[in-house]
């Protein structure tokens, strides 16, 4: 399981009611960790059962156990794509001028802080919704080829995979094959390799994995069906912060006026309605037991804070006087009788 993935399973209840033990352990290299629950049938008498793990906390099979096999994820219900795709993009992705930085589309870095004061929904004709080499535009209702290439640069090392993740929705993996693609669309390419696609029941999904044991390629598939702009991205952090990211301009043709309430700077208030004052509108947390005893304690803690800063005052203030007083006193000493 890769980062950004979620899996969801559904677990056939027939053994004894009893306690079972749920184990989940990172065999990665990057970190050991490793988690646990307890699964409790309805009727369980909380007695543990004697059954074995099959995995240890480092991750590492302990009995003969059958590993998922993520290349044949259908979706349940099923769900198909459809046959053609109306437009398609090729991205060469590879590290980008420095070891640490990197393209998604072949012809740019995505910088973090992109469209963070001008956000791209507010205004699809703005110079960062220009940039053919870090945008995508597709029109609503189309069926869309993103191909995603690794390793088409010359000496290009051997990289980890990369999780590729699009937001607001999923995406079938059509097809995927070595080598670098050399095809002027997804339709020759089946001709040519039939064997690489599968578009009867293609897993279904947001996040997908580059293969990298030399150059590939991989066909994503989606229905472009909700106009707006949408991040597509590794979801590998240092990747994303070096730059590995676009952005879909999902149905230009079908991009919805912004609420004037939702304008630059209005944030969320509606123009000519008074401006509710902060602490008034905001709906108090509900209110549970335990909350009394650690408001009390907040309450508690931060008054003793309150005397320590006025007692620490206090004793400034003395101090000073003190101080003053001795000068005072020194000054009378030290004047001659007259
Ligand atoms: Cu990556």
């Amino acid at each position: 399981m890769y980062a950004g993935e979620r899996y969801s399973v559904m677990i056939r209840l027939d053994k004894e009611p009893k306690d079972y033990t749920i184990r989940v352990a990172d065999s990665g290299l990057t970190q050991i960790i490793s988690s646990f629950a307890t699964l409790r049938y309805a009727g369980s008498t909380g007695a543990p059962s004697t059954s074995r793990g099959v995995i240890n906390y480092g991750g590492q099979n302990t009995t003969a156990v059958v590993t998922l096999d993520r290349d044949h994820l259908p979706p349940f219900p099923p769900l198909k794509p459809a046959a053609r795709s109306d437009e398609h993009y090729v991205l060469h992705t590879h590290r980008w001028l420095s070891a640490w930085q990197y393209t998604l589309s072949g012809g740019g870095m995505w910088q973090e802080d992109r469209s963070a004061y001008t956000p791209l929904l507010y205004d699809i004709n703005q110079p960062d919704a220009q940039d053919e080499n870090l945008i995508i535009r597709t029109r609503n209702g189309s069926w869309v080829d993103l191909i995603i290439q690794v390793g088409s640069q010359p000496g290009q090392p051997q990289e980890f995979p990369h999780m590729m993740h699009k937001h607001t929705g999923k995406m079938w993996q059509v097809g995927a094959g070595e080598g670098i693609w050399n095809y002027t669309d997804v339709d020759e390419a089946m001709a040519a390799e039939p064997h690489r696609f599968n578009l009867e029941n293609p897993n279904y999904r947001d996040t997908f994995i580059t293969s990298f044991d030399g150059p590939s390629w991989m066909v994503l598939r989606y229905h472009s069906i909700n106009p707006g702009p949408w991040l597509f991205h590794c979801h590998i952090e240092t990747h994303l912060a070096g730059g590995m990211a676009i952005a879909l301009l999902d149905g230009v043709d079908a991009w919805p006026e912004i609420p004037p309430e939702y304008a630059p700077n209005q944030k969320g208030l509606v123009p000519g309605q008074p401006v509710p004052r902060p602490g008034i509108y905001l709906p108090l947390p509900e209110k549970r037991p335990d909350h009394d005893l650690l408001f009390a304690e907040d309450i508690v803690q931060e008054a003793a804070e309150m005397d320590m800063v006025e007692s620490y005052r206090y004793s400034k203030a003395w101090n000073s006087v003190l101080k003053k007083m001795i000068g005072f006193l020194e000054t009378i000493k030290s004047t001659p009788e007259s």
